[in-house]
């Protein structure tokens, strides 16, 4: 209580930059105000980047944490934003930060909040809002909301800082939360009038915390890590299933180690590529109809069983029925002591961080280690074989208009021959194609829709990528994907970001051919504005575009985006009847098999 009598309001409004140098402290009575304590809780805990979009009450946070040295990323879009911060969380291990205005801000940042949470990337919204009395009594304020409740049900955590004294327990607490286990995404309200709340400058930087040791490499049990090899040594038909919480783990050379050791084939889940090179000869992609049914035990390392990997049972599985279990034995290894056997029973869940969960392993597997039967791993290279030449012939297929595959045929050179560019990607058949044909050689290269199979990650993914990674980003976007945050290619060249954005345009949602049945004027609900020049976007912000019908003239515009690093739009002219019904998950949809 005594905080918030003895805080004083310093004169930092909006409208009134500080106008002492830094604008830290008022310097005659040696006062920090809220803004700088944000500031300086977050420098001290070492987040360097902000994501966000400007407004009341946060505006004079954004120039100040520019003028702070933090470099501030400004959208177009809040959940672009968003989106932007929990990629950087993903391929950071710190939290990304979005920050926003309230109540429609917020809101437009909440949903990449709860995708951070869904998809466990670390992540944290921190959100203006309005006066807490007059939201409180519902009095009408401006932009009034009561956001932490909102975002209560979405996040991993969600807190409020009133008190100037407080920003530094709220700042560690959310970095802890955010990072901590399983990760996820993480609400911090900030309240208009905590930001100007002045406190005794010596005392405000007391209360701020550098948060010790926020991931905690949880070690795990030994018996838990006896099991699991004990059940992987008697498998004859043994598979390892790596997902995205692998490649967020950054053990990478032990997971290497891992597959090498015991001989086990793999597959990736789709952010997992690259983990080890798709082109590893253990890699099992081009077997998974295959060995999913096939493998008698299968161990997870940092995936969950949801309808990615259509929750573990099943025809997939070889189960006899929809729901019915196949019949193998899992092994799982997660941060998330809950987890296991939320769809069949896990056998041997091993929990802990990946990290020293795969080291552990790997000290029970030496040299004696059985290696799998020759004929488990002969008929995996059997399929294998003959997919990939299956596939080669349809990639050498040069058809007028391109197909998705002769399209996606350069990208895969462009990529094989720029194996640290990341590859951002979304759409239906866009994303499905992609991930089959394109090759990824390193880890954490490969960003796409997650969990939820979203659209509308396309841009704040490649920002946030060419951002935190320094690297080329290629973003191969279905041409309905593209549309949820195609506004941010002016953001692209705002910050003059290597960013190469691909179109798969096929005039549509899955394909461009539909007709309104009754005959009316309106379209179809399924298709766009037939031959969009999508290109002349990014020319309209100081681009390059580029507008290409065959692969001759998509690899040249590729190559020379890659060169010269400029923000680029490659609108690729796909036929339109290409696409099927929902790409790969046409099953998903309800009405799927009695099309009208
Ligand atoms: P995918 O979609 O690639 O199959 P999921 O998102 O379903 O992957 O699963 C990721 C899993 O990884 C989650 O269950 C999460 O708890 C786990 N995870 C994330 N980080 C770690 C870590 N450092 N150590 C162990 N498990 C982790
Ligand atoms: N809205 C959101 C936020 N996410 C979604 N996944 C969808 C809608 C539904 N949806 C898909 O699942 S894929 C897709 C939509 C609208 C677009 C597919 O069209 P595209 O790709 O042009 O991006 P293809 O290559 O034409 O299939
Ligand atoms: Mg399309």
């Amino acid at each position: 209580m005594s905080s918030v009598i003895a805080a004083k309001p310093v004169a930092t409004t909006a409208d009134e930059t500080p106008k002492i140098a830094g604008g830290e402290m008022n310097a005659q009575s040696q006062e920090i105000d809220g803004f700088q304590l944000v500031i300086d809780a977050l420098k001290l805990n070492g987040i360097d980047t902000i994501f966000g979009l400007p407004g009341i009450p946060i505006t004079d946070l954004t120039r100040r944490l520019q003028r702070s040295g933090l470099r501030v990323v400004s959208f177009r879009h809040e959940q672009n934003a968003g989106y932007a911060a929990s990629i950087a969380g993903f391929l950071t291990q710190k939290p990304g930060i979005c920050l926003t205005v309230s109540a429609p801000g917020f809101l437009n940042g909440l949903t990449a909040l709860a995708h951070a949470t869904v998809n466990c990337f670390p992540m944290i919204l921190i959100s203006g809002s309005s006066e807490r009395e007059i939201v409180d009594l519902q009095q009408g304020d401006y932009e009034e909301m009561d956001q932490l409740a909102i975002a209560k049900p979405l996040a991993k955590a969600a807190f409020r800082v009133l008190h100037a004294e407080d920003i530094g327990v709220g700042i560690a607490r959310a970095i802890r939360a955010a990072l901590s286990g399983r990760p996820g995404g993480v609400y911090l309200d900030l309240p208009a009038k905590l930001f100007p709340q002045a406190i005794d400058a010596a005392t405000g930087k007391s209360t701020l915390i550098k948060v010790v040791d926020p991931a905690p490499k949880q070690i795990p049990a030994p018996d838990a890590v006896k099991r699991a090899l004990d059940l992987l040594k008697l498998a004859k038909k043994p598979l390892i299933i790596l997902g995205k919480g692998a490649a967020y783990a950054q053990a990478d050379a032990d997971i290497r180690a891992l597959v090498e050791r015991t001989g086990i084939p793999y597959l990736p889940m789709s952010m997992a590529k690259g983990l080890l090179p798709d082109t590893h000869e253990q890699s099992a992609s081009a077997a998974r109809s295959y060995v999913l049914p096939e493998a008698d035990v299968v161990m997870l390392i940092g995936a969950r069983l949801n309808w990615l990997l259509s929750h573990g049972k099943g025809k997939t599985w070889g189960g006899a029925s929809a729901k019915a279990w196949g019949g193998q034995k899992y092994v799982q290894v997660d941060i998330s002591p809950q987890e296991a056997d939320s769809n069949v029973r896990i056998d041997a869940p091993v929990v802990g961080d990946i990290g020293p969960c795969v080291k552990a392993l790997l000290a029970g597997i030496d040299a004696q280690w059985p290696k799998p039967p020759a004929e488990w791993i002969g008929a995996i290279t059997e399929r294998k074989t003959k997919n990939v030449a299956k596939m080669a012939e349809t990639l050498a297929k040069n058809p007028s208009p391109m197909s998705f595959q002769s399209a996606l045929n350069v990208v895969r050179d462009i990529v094989k021959a720029n194996p640290d560019a990341v590859l951002v990607n979304e759409g239906a058949n866009a994303l499905d194609f992609t991930r089959s044909i394109v090759d990824m050689y390193k880890p954490r290269k490969r960003l796409d829709v997650g969990t939820w199979g979203v659209m509308g990650v396309g841009m704040g993914f490649s920002v946030a990528a060419a951002v935190v990674s320094g690297e080329q980003v290629i973003a191969v976007e279905g041409d309905s994907a593209f549309g949820f945050s195609g506004m941010e290619t002016e953001t692209i060249c705002r910050y003059n970001l290597p960013v190469c954005v691909v179109i798969m345009n096929n005039n549509g949602v899955y394909r461009g051919d539909e007709i309104n049945p009754t005959g009316g004027p309106d379209p179809s609900p399924l298709v766009f504005v037939k031959d969009a020049r999508y290109e002349k976007l990014m020319e309209a912000f100081g681009g390059v575009g580029a507008h290409v019908k065959t692969p001759d003239e998509l690899r040249r515009a590729m190559e020379e985006a890659i060169r010269s690093r400029r923000p680029t739009l490659i609108n690729a002219v796909i036929d339109e009847k290409a696409g099927t019904e929902s790409g790969r998950i046409t099953s998903l949809n309800p009405a799927a098999k009695k099309k009208p």
